[in-house]
């Protein structure tokens, strides 16, 4: 390696003319932010993280590093350590100042002054650590190598002294730390690190990187509760405290995650699959590396109707897919039909088994490490390397062959479970090109119970999924006709986590739903005929009524996620409280809102307070003022994190599926979701 000839004493130089350059080049980081981390927002904060935790799995991939520290330090600092080789200190010689200098002001380092990095991994935009630090108001590296400890800190990327030697440390001791704080002058709307968002991506990262350990913890300080009424008596009972010698310590949060997968995406797998049924015990796992491409797969069936497939890149999820995933179908489709055939499952006789058909309760991931990715496709997400088609296909038929030869019993029961998918689907098929035999006939067949809007501008027109039939009769009455359709359903809708396709063609509310909605559902999905910009979802503000939300959602999520991709997707939110005084009205849409306008109207006797327990309760002007009137009502829209695929498809089979424990151990974990759930 280059960087072992460097020799890491000379640390003292002059500052010239490339110095210049190299600060133009972070201004412009500075400048155009979103270029390089997406965006200036929440994730972009997090993505920050991202990109320094990448480059020590760069040097845990390479086989130096098996354990990476994270830590979110009071006031929102980030400190990361690993145990590699260290960054190099040594002068670069091309750019003639230390190789870690290098790393940290040159803006695509890799690429320019790149010793032939084997760079693998990589965040959204694989632009690494000197754009974090140009995005920092502060950044300090400390790097342990033979036997020393170097140190160099930058202020909005700008070195504040050259490279220096801090003391001494075992020789065999080696590693990285940085310690980053987010500039808050570019990060305007938040500063604030969540400690779940970074422990999901975290998690991903080791299920993703087999033997790595990773570790999360959260040293800040619990927000002291403000409580202004108070204050004072707050400060004397502390004083109070004080005085009799007790220690007033800060309270820390003491957070603590911690990630280590022997296994790697096998327990991903596992993981993803622990609120369901598996068909068989074993998990498959192959690997192999062909044309330069790494390639792991880990898949098991479970007895759901669902396919959830996974499909990495150098670590960064693909949801649109790409050559790596159709190498995985094209090798299971193939796979599976040759096995069927041979151990006469399928007859002569028989059709061939479809991708579909064998992929029905698939839970799986398809993970691919390639040195020169391309991405394709509008959003850049779309593996488009053809190398690595061919790669994941030979390594999944020829390992998968092997494993279906020694294993007759599990191969039969993948079988078995596909021949009746294959009978389910044809059962679909027919059932459908019944109903679109019915539309050519019959015109635009929309359901009987939908209250259709007038105005035949989509982009003006909204839908109004309403639970129950009175509350639905009350939309109908207060709506404004033109721009606004309701849909009444009744009761719970079918739970499509476990039904297969005939019956949930054959159900009468997500039939009506489909219909009214015009675009059609998985392959036939096309977001040109949506018939509604805005699909908005009414349930009654309490468990039942989250429940049918969730539903609905499950629905929406699994036939048509572009909707909610696409932000088509609201949730409704009825007002809690009805208040009543001199004959004004105010409405609460929580119980802190009651309270504050309670503080603002007064505490009085003649104070009339209406709980709303349903939609049902209110009268048709009174739905229309809280939660129809585009210009009073509130919507929340339904977001879809790209980058957390697996942990969403979690959530909704967690929710939906049919294991208690799960389940409750995730609403535990998750109160803050369901809360927002139940609103
Ligand atoms: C703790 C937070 C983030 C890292 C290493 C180790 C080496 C390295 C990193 O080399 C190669 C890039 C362009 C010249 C490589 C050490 C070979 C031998 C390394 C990290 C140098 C960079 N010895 N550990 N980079 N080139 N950890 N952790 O960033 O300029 S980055």
């Amino acid at each position: 390696m280059s960087e072992e000839s460097m020799n890491n004493t000379s640390v003292d130089h002059e500052y010239g003319a490339d110095q210049i350059q190299i600060l133009e080049g972070l201004e412009a980081v500075r400048k155009r932010p979103g270029m390089y981390i997406g965006s200036t927002s929440s994730r972009g904060l997090h993505h920050l993280v991202y990109e320094i935790v990448d480059n020590a799995v760069d040097e845990a991939l390479a086989g130096f590093c098996d354990t990476i520290d994270v830590t979110i330090n009071e006031g929102n600092s980030i400190t990361v350590i690993d145990n590699g080789r260290g960054i190099p200190v040594g002068i670069n010689h091309k750019a003639g100042i230390p190789a870690v200098e290098v790393v940290f002001t040159i803006l695509h380092a890799g690429g320019k002054f790149g010793g032939g990095g084997y760079k693998v991994s990589g965040g959204l935009h694989g632009v690494g650590a000197s754009v974090v630090n140009a995005l920092s108001d502060w950044l300090e590296v400390e790097i342990k190598q033979g036997g020393r400890i170097y140190k160099q800190r930058y202020e909005r990327g700008h070195v504040c002294y050259p490279l220096k030697e801090i003391g001494t440390c075992p020789m065999e001791e080696t590693g990285t730390k940085v310690t980053f704080l987010p500039d808050a002058t570019i990060f305007t709307e938040t500063t604030v690190y969540e400690f779940d968002i970074l422990k999901r991506r975290l998690r991903e990262m080791a299920f993703l990187t087999k033997g790595l350990r990773i570790i999360l913890r959260d040293d800040r300080v619990e927000e002291a509760e403000i409580n202004h009424e108070n204050e004072q008596i707050n400060e004397l009972l502390e004083r109070a405290a004080e005085d009799a010698g007790e220690v007033v310590a800060p309270v820390k949060k003491q957070k603590k995650a911690e990630f280590y997968y022997e296994g790697g995406i096998k327990e991903f797998v596992a993981y993803l699959n622990k609120s369901k049924t598996p068909i068989y015990e074993n998990i498959m796992y192959f690997e192999g590396e062909k044309n330069n491409v790494y390639v792991e797969v880990s898949f098991q069936h479970n007895d759901s109707f669902n396919e959830s497939v996974f499909s990495f890149v150098n670590n960064i999820n693909t949801p649109e897919g790409g050559t790596h995933l159709q190498g995985f179908r094209n090798a299971l489709t193939k796979t599976f039909n040759d096995y069927a055939r041979s151990a006469k499952l399928l007859k002569d006789s028989e059709p061939n088994l479809s991708g579909e058909d064998i992929r029905e309760g698939l839970t799986a991931i398809v993970s691919v490490k390639i040195e020169d990715p391309q991405f394709e496709g509008q959003t850049k997400q779309k593996l488009g390397n053809s190398e690595a088609r061919g790669a994941v296909d030979s390594i999944v038929s020829e390992q998968l062959t092997y494993f279906l030869e020694q294993n007759p019993m599990i191969a039969k029961s993948i079988c078995e479970k596909s021949i009746l998918a294959q009978r389910a689907r044809e059962a679909a098929r027919k059932a459908r090109d019944l109903t679109r035999r019915k539309t050519a006939l019959e015109g635009l067949s929309l359901p009987g119970k939908l209250a259709d809007c007038s105005d035949k501008n989509p982009e003006n027109c909204e839908i109004y999924i309403v639970e129950g039939d009175s509350a639905g009769g009350s939309a109908k009455t207060a709506r404004s006709r033109a721009t606004q359709a309701i849909l009444p359903l009744r009761g719970k809708i079918l739970n499509v986590e476990k039904a297969r396709l005939d019956k949930i063609y054959a159900n009468a509310e997500i039939k009506a739903m489909i219909t009214a909605f015009g675009t059609g559902i998985h392959e036939d999905f096309d977001i040109s005929k949506l018939r509604y910009n805005k699909i908005i979802l009414m349930t009654d503000a309490d468990v039942d009524g989250a429940h049918i939300s969730t539903l609905l959602l499950t629905f929406i999520y699994r036939f048509m996620p572009d909707l909610i991709k696409e932000g088509h997707v609201f949730l409704a939110k009825p007002p809690l409280y009805k208040l009543e005084k001199n004959k004004k009205i105010w409405y609460a849409y929580s119980d802190e809102e009651l309270d504050k306008i309670l503080q603002e109207v007064g505490r009085d006797q003649n104070n009339k307070i209406q709980r709303y327990k349903g939609l049902g309760e209110m009268d048709a002007e009174q739905l229309w003022e809280t939660t129809m009137d585009p210009e009073r009502r509130i919507l929340l829209r339904v977001n879809y994190d790209e980058e957390m695929e697996s942990e969403l498809d979690l959530t909704f089979t967690t929710l939906m599926g049919d294991k208690v424990e799960p389940r409750r151990d995730f609403i535990e974990e998750n109160a803050k979701f369901v809360k927002n759930l139940d609103i």
